[in-house]
């Protein structure tokens, strides 16, 4: 607890450009919690590094995703928006955290496997012990509450067991988190392939709508997206295209799909694709217009840069410190 208020802490990878998936799914979500939860929402850099990166284009893409965190709505002065690296009791904690963890819970990482299928030349001990850095990031804020997606589920039950094997140990160090699973956006389909989730490493461009996609680039893909063959607008089993486009609208105007099918009674596809590629225009201009604005201004980021960084480390150092007592590290002498 922050005060009254119970700890959230969740983080993003700058690799690859943000979806209208992550969008939806995700930020457009995190805004609304401000008010009940003390956020931290860190760009995960030094996770980054398990897979080999070009520095300027990382250190680019960083900053990128960072205005683009404020820039869909999450205010700086209510949400700590910070670099992972910017704090350095992440890597700390998760050097001793690392001492608690078995090679054999490691070795059961469903993302490690793939990670290490995909990158078969550089299978390094930084991306095998992922998970544990993951823990570092949510323990280190006493988070109550984490929300990820389901393919993260795995990491966030070895955090508990690593927390509570800690605590067994020790006492009562770390809050044991949850999984976020509150109100949770809609689960946005690849435009080309509707069974499989949009994602920002697809590498055909026109299954994703990127949040910085022009207005005439979003309308060409919505024009291709794979629609189905009963030719109305209908929310069924059968279409999962129309049901993922009317997600997509459902989720960008507030109506229900009820109030959908209603609209385009007697319509086809073709009206459908353009209203639905209208109003994700409708919701990213703003969103581009902000980020545009933010982009020019440096010093008002370097100053949140900054200020975040310095309130995430204060509450990361409280409880670092602890740990590092608790382990048997020497005083300080100040
Ligand atoms: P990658 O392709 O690199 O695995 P991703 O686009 O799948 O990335 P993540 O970085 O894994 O996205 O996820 C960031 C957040 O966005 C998570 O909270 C996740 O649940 C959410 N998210 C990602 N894709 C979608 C989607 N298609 N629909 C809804 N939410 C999504
Ligand atoms: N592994 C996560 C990103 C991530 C994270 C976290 C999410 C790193 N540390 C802590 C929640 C909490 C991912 O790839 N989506």
């Amino acid at each position: 607890m922050i005060g009254d208020k119970k700890v959230l802490f969740s983080g993003m990878q700058a690799t690859g450009n943000l979806t209208l998936g992550n969008y939806l799914g995700a930020l457009k979500n995190w805004v609304t919690l401000c008010d009940e939860y003390e956020c931290f929402y860190s760009v995960v850099d030094l996770h980054s590094i398990t897979v080999r990166q070009d520095p300027s284009e990382l250190r680019q893409r960083a900053r990128k995703l960072l205005t683009l965190y404020i820039a869909a709505g999450l205010d700086p002065k209510k949400n700590c928006l910070y670099y992972q690296s910017h704090v350095s009791g992440h890597a700390e904690l998760a050097w001793i955290l690392n001492c608690f963890t078995y090679m054999g819970e490691l070795n059961r990482m469903t993302q490690f496997k793939d990670k290490s299928a995909k990158h078969a030349d550089n299978i390094n001990a930084g991306l095998f012990t992922y998970p544990v850095l993951m823990a570092a990031d949510i323990l280190l804020y006493q988070a109550d509450v984490v929300p990820v997606g389901k393919d993260q589920l795995q990491h966030l039950e070895i955090t508990r067991d690593i927390a509570q094997r800690f605590n067994a140990i020790y006492g009562d160090v770390f809050t044991i988190p949850e999984p976020y699973l509150g109100k949770t956006g809609a689960k946005i389909m690849s435009l080309q392939d509707p069974d499989k989730k949009m994602s920002k490493s697809d590498e055909n461009a026109n299954a994703s709508v990127y949040l910085m996609d022009d207005p005439d680039a979003i309308m060409r893909k919505f024009k291709r997206a794979v629609t189905d063959s009963e030719g109305c607008v209908r929310y069924c089993e059968e279409q999962p295209g129309i049901r993922n486009l009317m997600d997509i609208y459902g989720a960008c105007t507030g109506k229900t799909s009820a109030e959908i099918e209603k609209e385009f009674d007697g319509k086809g596809y073709g009206d459908f694709k353009m209203a639905v590629g209208e109003s994700v225009i409708a919701v990213l201009k703003p969103l581009q217009e902000r980020f545009a604005e933010l982009e020019k201004d440096k010093g008002y980021l370097d100053g949140i840069i900054k200020e975040n960084a310095e309130k995430a480390e204060y509450y990361a150092l409280k409880t670092l410190r602890k740990v590092q007592k608790k382990v048997g590290f020497p005083e300080r002498v100040r």
